[in-house]
């Protein structure tokens, strides 16, 4: 694997929304505590399990991002951080770029072409969606079409732009969820304990979970909740719907957040009141549903979180139903099972993977993570 070199590594380390920390500290109070709930520690569960990453391709360029639409089993589509999307066919990347809008991002450190989702009737209507950061550093959200093998810039439609104070914590994920909308992670804008004190703050979008009605382009979306950091990767689980987000900290405490598909509605997830399950700053949530981490972990085994998927595929019977994530940073992987509501079985895995961007799911729900430093790997028995 090729390596970056250290002063690459020192901003990567920033990528995913850690860094800029500025002194706040996370003094306990005396008011009501959260629910202590499974902390994750080092080789709780050092038992032999059948199944590992595997290798299945190399040589992309700083890989941020993969998805597959639905109906094309033999396909994964990569994410780079530059503004590409590459096609992968068997493991091997096509040399023309899916899509290009490179000469349209910003990119570098936290900034770039976060994410694409395909639209779930894709197969008919071949309409995909993407959030980039543009040359102005904001963000923006952007439909476009493709023939079925490329995508075709003429067809650009913008959803949403946001203008954007910081460089970092942009979110950047979009992911459909179960009722078909369009779901889109905010950040916090940026800068070290949310200064602007946006993500509580109902009046701006920023640490804000989105959906947009993609059918109707005109509607603002829906803040569905409240309180996030920077959500580096949120899944909803194909089997159930549930919800699982992946929340970075400023300066002590990765987090998981998870959400049933029946859920009461507006969750608040607590930044920047908490941080984890610790008070961070001397004030009252904004309102909403106030939902604790079902997991969190602190800076010996991690900086910087990357939220998973819950496998759902059939090559790794014995991992199915559970919850993978890991860190961008230590490159340590977790699974879970949620039972309940709470996590449960949580557990180290024995693979690690360096720079790892994010977590991936093909078509058949096979599960894969994506090294940064340009590798893609399979979960496999
Ligand atoms: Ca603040
Ligand atoms: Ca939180």
């Amino acid at each position: 694997m090729r390596r970056l070199g250290a002063a690459a590594a020192a901003t990567l380390l920033v990528v995913l929304g850690l860094a800029l920390a500025t002194g706040w500290s996370s003094g306990e109070t005396r008011e009501a505590r959260p629910p202590a709930g499974p902390q994750v520690r080092e080789g709780a569960a050092r038992r032999r399990v059948p199944y590992s990453f595997r290798r299945v391709a190399s040589g992309l360029v700083l890989p941020l991002h993969l998805a597959a639409p639905r109906g094309e089993p033999a396909r994964l589509y990569v994410v780079e951080q530059a503004g590409r999307i590459r096609v992968l066919e068997r493991g091997k990347p096509r040399v023309e770029p899916f899509l290009d809008i490179r000469p349209l991002v910003q990119s570098g450190v936290e900034q770039g072409l976060l994410s694409v989702a395909f639209h779930p009737r894709y197969a008919e209507n071949r309409r995909f969606y993407v959030d980039y950061t543009d040359l102005a550093g904001d963000t923006r959200i952007v439909e476009y079409r493709s023939d079925g093998e490329t995508a075709l810039p003429d067809t650009r439609r913008e959803l949403f732009r946001l203008e954007d104070p910081y460089s970092n914590h942009n979110g950047g994920n979009l992911v459909f969820g179960p009722d078909g909308r369009l779901y889109a992670g905010m950040g916090d804008g940026g800068g070290g304990g949310d200064p602007g004190n946006r993500s509580q703050n109902p009046a701006t979008f920023f640490g804000k979970l989105l959906a947009f009605d993609v059918d109707r382009p005109d509607a603002p979306p829906e803040q569905v909740a409240r309180g996030l950091r920077n959500p580096w990767r949120f899944s909803f689980d194909r089997g159930t719907g549930d919800l699982y987000i992946g929340d970075v900290g400023q300066n002590a405490y990765e987090e998981i957040d998870f959400t049933p598909r029946r859920s009461p509605g507006l969750e608040n997830y607590g930044w920047d009141v908490y941080e984890g399950r610790s008070r961070f700053e001397r004030k009252r949530p904004s309102g909403g549903r106030l939902v604790f981490p079902i997991v969190q972990y602190s800076r010996r085994l991690g900086i910087s979180v990357t939220g998973g998927f819950v496998y759902r595929g059939s090559t790794v019977p014995s991992a199915r139903g559970r919850y993978f994530y890991g860190d961008f940073g230590s490159g340590r992987i977790w699974s879970l099972r949620v039972v309940r509501g709470k996590a449960q079985d949580v557990r180290l895995e024995r693979f690690r993977v360096g720079a790892l961007a994010s977590f991936g799911e093909d078509a058949a729900g096979e599960l894969y993570a994506v090294s940064l430093h340009g590798g893609i790997f399979k979960l496999v028995d």
